[in-house]
């Protein structure tokens, strides 16, 4: 069984991807283990400061190359808003603090629906990039998932701005979906069903 290192402290984000790779079949599941920076012994706040999606996934898998010089990926993700300049983007996870350095999801989601509060146009997409270091050589996936910022928080399920994004042609929120639902439209299923396509690739050459 080939180990991948998951270079993520989001445990939703790891959920995500092993019921994606899980749900690839058992060609796929039997042969990778997707480690965690936990499963590993890292404990680090991985830096990551780049200008772009993929700038930071780059940062964040290298970090474990470099450092543990296991083959991994990462994710880097965040919400895009179009009445807002694209923004948060990159800035996501920590657009409440000014500094950017806590990452809280609550406050997150009580500054968007305020800088929201009085804007018509709702259209908004969630981006994710996904970056795999493998056998020396990178490779990278991406995936765009349109919808809507609600007025409100509706749901209980998955993190971040799940509560208040509304998926294009549906009227529940992420947080509202299974996970399994989620990843059948998402941003990150789109981008790690790519990955899981290039895994199955491999394999296809070696066996
Ligand atoms: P790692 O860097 O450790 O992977 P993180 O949560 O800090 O975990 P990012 O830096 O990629 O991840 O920031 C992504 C943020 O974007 C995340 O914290 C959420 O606020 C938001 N986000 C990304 N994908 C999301 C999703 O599927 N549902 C809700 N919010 C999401």
């Amino acid at each position: 069984m080939k180990k991948l290192v998951f270079a993520t402290n989001n445990q939703h984000k790891l959920d995500e991807v092993r019921a994606l790779l899980k749900e690839a079949g058992p060609e796929i599941a039997e042969r990778y283990e997707i480690l965690s920076l936990d499963d590993i012994g890292c404990h680090a706040d991985i830096p990551e400061n780049g200008m772009t999606f993929a700038d930071n996934a780059l940062q964040k898998a290298e970090y474990v190359k470099v450092h543990y010089n296991l083959d991994c990926f990462a994710d880097d993700s965040g919400l895009e808003v179009r009445a807002l300049g694209m923004e948060p983007g990159v800035r996501s996870a920590r657009y409440a603090d000014d500094c950017g350095y806590s990452h809280d999801d609550t406050a997150n989601v009580d500054k968007l629906l305020h800088n929201m509060a009085n804007v018509k146009e709702r259209q908004a997409q969630f981006r994710a990039v996904v970056v795999l270091l493998m056998d020396g050589d990178r490779y990278e996936f991406e995936g765009v998932c349109r919808g809507e910022i609600g007025r409100q928080r509706e749901g209980s399920k998955g993190f971040g701005y799940d509560p208040i994004f509304y998926p294009e042609g549906h009227s529940v929120t992420f947080a509202e979906m299974s996970m399994q639902d989620k990843n059948l439209i998402s941003h990150r299923g789109k981008a790690v069903r790519q990955l899981v396509k290039y895994l199955a690739s491999i394999e296809e050459k070696i066996v």
